[in-house]
């Protein structure tokens, strides 16, 4: 089922709190995180006299039933420490199941679509940001952009794989094609690079490359000199800035915890079959490829630019 979800608080530092969420939700067993939108501060509807809040929508692909899906949410609410004082009332975060395929519900626990989801700006603008499609009429409510949500840093992925998607075998990249190599110095020189710290055993004497500011995923590693450590996504938001370029450039399990953030992707793929242990996930239905060079040699390549619908 493909799932939008409304997501909102007021309470608390709001930016990460929204971060956070969206951040749980993405870990749901059951569930795939497929687009987030901008963040939104928007006045409060409904109970007048509270802080503004911050709003998004995400959509997602959930393999769970939309009751076992409230439940999900409701426990992530709970986890973020959200207290439920007043109906309307302030709150660290909330979550509404906006939409389900196509279908109506309207039992005791869930109603879908959630019955306010057209009387609120607060929710329609986050929205058709995601579902473009969507039919709806404005009620001229305070509601504006702000910085803050993980699609500001506009991740770019950066990958050389095979005809199968391969990216690597036993730690090692499956090609080192000269013109691939150039073309990844010229993508990312100047720029932040992204990684895991596998990744970094494939560079030239496992160091951080030069003349870029190197963020690596590290459960482990407290330091590593000339890199920045980071243990997971959310502290990699507290880090990047939105007036970088950062480029998130491996290996397979960085790619797929990143990817429902990811805004462009610079794929070369080589006109050969491998063998390999490591990845790149699966991406087309969120994309567009928007162009395509062929480069002929031993063995043929393509550099191919997707960009996130
Ligand atoms: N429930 C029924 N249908 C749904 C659904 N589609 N999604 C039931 C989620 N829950 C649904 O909700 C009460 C019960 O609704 C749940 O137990 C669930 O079984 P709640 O979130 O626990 O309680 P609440 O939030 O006080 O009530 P409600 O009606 O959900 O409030 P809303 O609609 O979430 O509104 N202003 C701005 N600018 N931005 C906001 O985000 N949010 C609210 C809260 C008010 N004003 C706001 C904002
Ligand atoms: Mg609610």
């Amino acid at each position: 089922m493909i799932c939008y979800l409304g997501l909102g608080g007021n309470l608390g530092d709001k930016i990460k709190n929204l971060r956070a969420a969206i951040e749980s939700i993405k870990k749901i067993s059951g569930v795939k995180l497929l687009k987030i939108s901008s963040f939104y501060e928007t006045e409060a509807w409904g109970v007048k006299n509270q802080p503004d809040y911050l709003n998004a929508a995400v959509k997602i692909f959930s393999e769970l039933e939309p009751p076992k899906l409230l439940d999900a949410l409701q426990k992530i609410e709970i986890e973020l420490g959200r207290v439920r004082l007043e109906h309307w009332g302030a709150r660290t975060v909330d979550i509404d199941i906006l939409l389900i395929d196509d279908l109506k519900i309207n039992s005791e626990r869930l109603k879908v679509p959630h019955p306010y989801l057209f009387e609120r700006d607060f929710v329609l603008i986050p929205l058709a940001e995601i579902f473009p499609d969507l039919k709806f009429n404005l009620h001229g409510d305070r509601v504006k952009k702000v910085f803050g949500s993980p699609k500001d840093f506009k991740l770019k992925f950066v990958a050389c794989v095979d005809k199968n998607f391969g990216l690597g075998n036993k730690g090692e990249l499956l090609f080192k094609i000269p013109a691939d190599l150039k073309n990844f110095r010229r993508l990312t020189l100047g720029n932040t690079i992204i990684f895991g710290r596998k990744t970094l055993q494939t560079f030239p004497d496992a160091k951080p490359l030069q003349g870029r500011r190197n963020i690596i995923f590290s459960r482990s590693e407290k330091k590593i000199p000339d890199a920045e450590i980071v243990s997971n996504v959310e502290e990699l938001f507290e880090k990047l800035s939105v007036s970088e370029k950062n480029f998130v450039v491996g290996g397979g399990e960085i790619f797929s915890e990143l990817l429902p953030y990811a805004t462009e992707i610079f794929l070369t793929e080589v006109d050969a079959k491998k063998v390999f242990d490591t990845f790149f996930p699966k991406f087309e239905n969120e994309f567009d490829l928007v162009e395509v060079k062929n480069f002929f040699g031993e063995p043929n390549f393509q550099f191919k630019k997707f960009r996130a619908k």
